[in-house]
């Protein structure tokens, strides 16, 4: 295989900046962690290290002019790979003004009509009856979009997402549902929650054709995205995709982690590391060089060490906006 196949026609420029996604989401979440063990964020915190490649894959066959997104609370990275600014996300997690909800929603409800994100929703599974209504816009408006919905392992033995299933297979809608199989569901494994564990044939009742992907590499997962939204576009429904990956952190901040072996997160994080493999594969077709990958990570912690100081430097919000964006009037 050419270096030209295996990298699926991307050049150079293309390639390092899918690797330059993934590491800002990491070295966002790494920088998140540290500043709350340092009392700088409050509230719930899940953070998306080990994930990187399903949403920077993912987002890659996306028409960011077009398509829309929405996901559950482990959302920072589907904020970054949107290109939403790293200083709004982080100022939001720190609960401040300058951040994308006016520091009133937190790492779990921001939002982004201008980069086409719909949040950040707590209520697992909630997203996806939502992102059925965005792919039920598009479809309405005739607007030529797509809808991205993305959920975990454990939200989809929700109720709700079937009766979505169901809707979007029906009305043909142009919907994308990403199943993020982390494997596990806060302290559950996929094992003891889920009776079926191949997440990607829960469409078939409904007729909505679905796949498992190797969510560790990157070009996997652009494969079988560039697979599912071409079925999208060509107006013959929703498409699920399973994409297996691994979560390195706890569910959230305060989560010690006692139902798995600290073996088994080593054994990811040592052979199957979505950004340090995608690197050597890089590295070994010889088109690249250790300069550019010494110049994105400089400028990665340039960006990270900017949105702390952005953040920092913004002020609390003013009492006073307890009574604001509470309603929004129709028109
Ligand atoms: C309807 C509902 N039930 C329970 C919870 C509590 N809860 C929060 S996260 C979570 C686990 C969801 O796991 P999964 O969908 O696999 O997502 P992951 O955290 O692995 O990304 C649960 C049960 C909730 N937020 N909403
Ligand atoms: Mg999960």
């Amino acid at each position: 295989m050419t270096a030209q196949d295996k990298f699926l026609g991307q050049n150079k420029e293309q390639l390092l900046k899918l690797y330059e996604q993934m590491l800002l989401i990491r070295r966002f979440e790494e920088k998140s962690g540290q500043l709350y063990g340092m009392g700088k964020i409050a509230g719930f915190c899940h953070l998306y290290i080990g994930q990187e490649a399903v949403v920077v894959g993912v987002q890659s066959q996306l028409n960011q002019d077009k398509d829309t997104v929405i996901t559950a609370y482990r959302d920072h990275g589907h904020m970054l790979a949107c290109g939403m600014d790293p200083g709004g996300v982080l100022a939001e997690l720190m609960g401040r003004e300058g951040g994308f909800s006016k520091g009133k929603g937190g790492s779990m409800h921001m939002f982004s009509v201008e980069k086409r994100f719909y949040g950040g929703h707590g209520i697992v599974g909630a997203q996806v009856p939502i992102g059925t209504g965005l792919a039920f816009a598009h479809k309405y408006e005739e607007d030529g979009g797509l809808a991205a919905a993305y959920m975990g392992d454990g939200a989809a033995n929700q109720g709700q997402v079937y009766e979505a299933f169901n809707m979007a297979s029906l009305w043909k809608l142009p919907v994308l549902y990403i199943i993020e199989n982390n494997q596990y569901a806060m302290g559950t494994s996929t094992e003891r929650h889920s009776s079926s564990e191949k997440f990607y044939l829960r469409g078939e009742p409904f007729g909505i054709k679905g796949e498992a992907v190797d969510g560790m590499n990157i070009l996997e997962v652009q494969k079988a995205a560039a697979r599912a939204t071409k079925h999208i576009r060509e107006g013959k429904g929703p498409y699920l995709l399973e994409i297996e990956t691994y979560r390195y952190k706890g569910h959230s901040m305060s989560d010690p982690a006692k139902y798995r072996d600290k073996e088994e997160v080593d054994a990811y994080r040592k052979d199957n590391d979505p950004i340090i493999n995608f690197k050597k594969d890089l590295l070994n077709s010889d088109l690249f060089n250790d300069e550019d990958f010494k110049s994105i990570e400089d400028r990665i912690k340039e960006e990270v060490k900017k949105a702390v100081e952005f953040s920092e430097a913004s002020p609390e919000p003013d009492a006073s906006e307890l009574y604001t964006d509470i309603l929004v009037e129709s028109k």
